[in-house]
């Protein structure tokens, strides 16, 4: 096991990029021993038919940089070319009650998994099995199941073409219960878009960041999750672009960015400054402050129209494209500047500032990310974002637009080909007719139900493509005993994770190759393609050898699963998929023709093909066909618990990311930009709330959920940070603070879990002096 670095806090002076994200990949290329393995795959990374970058989903650009990858995607490459191996021999050494003990990173950290194993109950060991074993028990296990009672999980990051075969393996078998990733991350983006404006997903393209004049962020960590982001917002900043940031954090990547890739802005002390203005806003005060924009709008409206000057709001454009406005200003006006300022945390003046840069910008892009969806209220979020787009037609013209910033790779795409817990999110018509599977008509199971079906009893089954389920999803205390409850458990992965060592019944631990590696079947190397977050399709190759002779792709993973559980069917080759992936390629351009004709051929085209998205052509594919003003009923009903409000003792938690992970791979433990050093047992506090609550700097608190008090949800110890977060706010790690999100505490309608406004109260407890706190704290819960 690694020995972790003492505990350190010290602020963070630098830009983020520079020479501390240089040091960060080489660190981690040396620790993986991945050097020689990943240098050929860098330079391909996220180029013309190079190579898919398995960590964010944000846009490949046409004319990349030489090096067009940043800090995080060279992390994500080393950690899965990593030449560290997890083989039988581990899983010989150690019990899975053992390594249950294990901190996330430490399991990851021990390498790539290399062989199939079966979880054995007498010895509590995985062992070796064989493919067609495994195939044969695991099909005999399904086809003794009733369908409903078997989840098919995906995480974003399969290739479009594996992600085609696994929701037709399900629906084959019989099922829609298809949840993703997307389920905890943008759903509330796919459900909120869908209502406003008639599609899931955003309506930018990279062009678009070449024609903006004014960009506007909500809630998403650029300079850690989406950091080749940096390079089209430097480029804009260079052209005098405002770019205005809500956080709660003054998140460094949002202030200034150095290019690491730019020799003369590594050896100058020059940083490009990000935002030109930052608004602190209350965790969950963001549809307050969208909403106080409007009002300082309407208020610039009036003095611009009693002066004689055109109205600042496009009125040409609400008229023929939109519906709803009266009603929703009629909402604005009725909320007073003092509620407006008490529930967004933020002056009527900072508001004010936002609302004139907004009124003389001609060409306004929102991004937005987790800090608006992963809210009670995270749809409405979503849909006053849109309203405030509206409002000066900023949808479907050049330079302008919606820009959700999507997290897992191909998790964007994985929905378009039809992982979807909903039957008529696919082409249940052409299913039949091409391939003979009848799409069942009962609607499946997302995310949350899921997990509640397995609290019930009613999910017997688990099959799952990569990610980590249990430790991705809500209420950790209370999921991971239902988890051992599963009849059958099979995880398809690269690497060892917490979601394997709570075995069911029948549980298996198949390894996969990585898109990074070489698909080769029949000796002939397979392509793959992604969907990033901007709606385009690229195809890629795999670069590195695979890291052992037993993994098997995805894709042959499924196909291996699907003929040994389903009847043949003459009308779908599942042999022939496997062996040749422009044959999936082809189904999948015959059912979603509008989006994929022509793939094979198109996916190669430089800088990737778009997809048709109607917004963009201001085409609405609403029940009105307009684009739809949204009202909120009120804005205090987003909180259980509201914020400053009537129990002084509660603060709102946000769970958040570090610099040094992707979700729950840990790379290490430091985050660099908030100047967290050899821990993630903290918790990000307000200096006048710690004093307020009788506490100081470095105790070691105890955090519990102040929702539902029969049932204490509750983790610690971790100590307190004094830190520049609004008062009532406070922040911590996911997915270490995952077992204080109850599971019905999400977002109404698209219920993704509100893992960003969990209210906590906190106590002090004791812990001995100068003990290194690195590892998972301890989750516990009563009933
Ligand atoms: N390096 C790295 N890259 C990643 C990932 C990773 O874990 N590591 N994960 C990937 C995935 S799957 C996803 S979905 C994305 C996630 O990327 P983001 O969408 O950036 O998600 P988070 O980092 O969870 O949170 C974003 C920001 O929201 C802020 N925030 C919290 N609450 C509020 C609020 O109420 N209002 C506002 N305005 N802001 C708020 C937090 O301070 C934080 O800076 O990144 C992807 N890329
Ligand atoms: N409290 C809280 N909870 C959250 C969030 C939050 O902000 N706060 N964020 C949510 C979000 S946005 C998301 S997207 C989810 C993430 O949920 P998931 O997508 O389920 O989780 P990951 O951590 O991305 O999955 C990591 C695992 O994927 C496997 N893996 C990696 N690469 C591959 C591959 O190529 N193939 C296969 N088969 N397996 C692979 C490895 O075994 C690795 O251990 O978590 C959600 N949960
Ligand atoms: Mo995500």
């Amino acid at each position: 096991m690694l020995i972790h670095p003492k505990a350190r806090f010290r602020p963070y002076k630098n830009a983020s990029g520079g020479w501390g994200s240089a040091f960060s990949v080489m660190t981690i290329l040396g620790r993986e021993r991945a050097i020689a393995r990943s240098t050929g795959a860098l330079l391909k990374l996220n180029k013309h038919a190079g190579v898919g970058c398995v960590s964010c989903a944000w846009a490949k650009p046409g004319n990349p940089h030489a090096m067009e990858f940043c800090e995080n995607g060279a992390k994500a490459t080393a950690w899965e070319l990593t030449t560290l191996q997890a083989g039988p021999e581990f899983f010989a050494a150690h019990t899975v009650s053992e390594l249950r003990n294990w901190p996330d990173f430490d399991l990851e950290q021990k390498g790539r998994l290399t062989e199939p194993l079966r979880y054995d109950a007498v010895t509590d060991k995985y062992l070796p099995t064989t493919w067609p074993t495994a195939y044969e028990q695991i099909g005999g296990q399904l086809r003794g199941m009733d369908p409903d009672s078997v989840v098919f999980y995906a995480s974003g990051r399969a290739s479009l073409e594996t992600s085609f075969t696994w929701q037709m393996l399900a629906r084959a078998y019989g099922t829609n219960n298809l949840p993703d990733s997307s389920n905890m991350c943008h759903e509330s983006t796919s459900v909120g878009l869908q209502a406003s404006i008639g599609v899931p997903v955003g309506t930018v393209t990279l062009d678009d960041f070449e024609q903006t004049d004014c960009l506007i962020f909500f809630g998403q960590n650029v300079g850690s999750n989406s950091p080749r982001m940096l390079h089209p917002l430097q480029e804009a900043r260079k052209r005098g672009v405002p770019i205005i940031t809500f956080n709660p954090l003054r998140e460094r990547g949002s202030e200034r960015f150095v290019n690491p890739q730019s020799p003369v802005e590594m050896i100058t002390p020059k940083a490009t400054a990000i935002s030109t203005q930052y608004h602190q806003v209350a965790i969950g005060g963001d549809s307050a402050a969208l909403l106080g924009i409007t009002k300082a709008l309407l208020e610039l409206d009036d003095t611009e129209l009693a002066e004689g000057r055109p109205s600042v709001l496009d009125h040409d454009f609400i008229a023929q494209h939109t519906e709803g406005l009266d009603d929703y200003l009629a909402c604005v006006r009725r909320h007073q500047w003092p509620t407006l300022e008490q529930r967004s945390g933020l002056s009527r003046g900072a508001l004010e500032a936002v609302a004139k840069v907004y009124a003389r910008s001609e060409r306004v892009i929102l991004v937005y990310g987790m800090g608006l969806t992963q809210h009670r209220h995270g749809v409405q979020n979503v849909q006053m974002v849109v309203n405030l787009a509206l409002l000066r037609g900023n949808i479907g013209k050049p330079g302008a637009g919606l820009c959700p910033v999507r997290g897992h790779s191909n998790v964007q795409g994985q929905r378009t080909v039809g992982i979807s817990e909903d039957p008529s999110k696919v082409p249940a018509g052409r299913f039949a007719e091409l391939f003979g599977v009848k799409v069942p008509e009962k609607k499946g199971l997302a995310t949350v139900d899921a997990c509640k079906g397995m609290l019930d009893g009613s999910v017997r089954g688990f099959i799952s493509l990569g990610g980590n389920f249990i430790r991705a999803v809500p209420d950790t205390s209370r999921m991971e005993p239902a988890w051992q409850n599963l009849h059958l458990n099979v995880q398809i992965a690269t690497k060892l994770n917490r979601s394997h060592l709570l075995p069911g019944a029948h549980s298996w631990l198949l390894p996969c190759l990585g898109r990074i590696e070489i698909d080769r079947q029949n000796g002939v190397a397979q392509a793959h393609s992604t969907e990033d977050s901007t709606g385009c399709i690229h195809g890629w190759w795999g670069h590195a050898e695979p890291a052992g002779e037993h993994l098997r792709s995805e894709t042959a993973i499924i196909t291996g699963i699907a003929q040994a559980t389903l009847a043949p069917n003459p009308q779908l080759d599942w042999q022939a998929w496997s062996q040749d992936y422009s044959l999936i390629r082809s189904a999948i351009a015959a059912s979603l023709p509008d989006a994929f004709h022509d793939m094979n051929r198109r996916m190669w085209d430089k800088g990737g093909f778009h997809r048709p998205i109607a917004a963009c052509q201001r085409q609405w594919n609403t029940p009105s066909k307009k684009a739809q003003f949204f009202t909120p009923l009120t804005l205090a009903e987003d909180d259980d618990v509201l914020v400053g409000g009537l129990r002084r003792d509660v603060l709102q938690l946000m769970t958040i990311r570090s610099n040094d992970q992707f979700n729950t791979t840990i790379y290490g433990y430091e985050d660099r930009f908030r100047g967290v050093s050899g821990t993630r047992s903290v918790v990000f506090m307000n200096r006048s709330d710690i004093f307020r609550l009788g506490f100081e700097p470095g105790q070691w608190l105890q955090l519990t959920t102040a929702i539902e008090p029969e049932v204490v949800r509750s983790v610690g110890p971790l100590q307190i940070l004094a830190y520049d977060i609004p008062q009532g706010c406070c922040a911590a790690y996911y997915p270490e603070c995952n077992a204080l999100v109850p599971l019905w505490h999400h977002a109404e309608k698209s219920k993704v879990p509100a893992s960003k406004s969990v209210p906590v109260t906190l106590k002090r407890v004791e812990r001995g002096e100068g003990q290194v706190a690195c590892e998972m704290p301890s989750a516990g819960l009563v009933a």
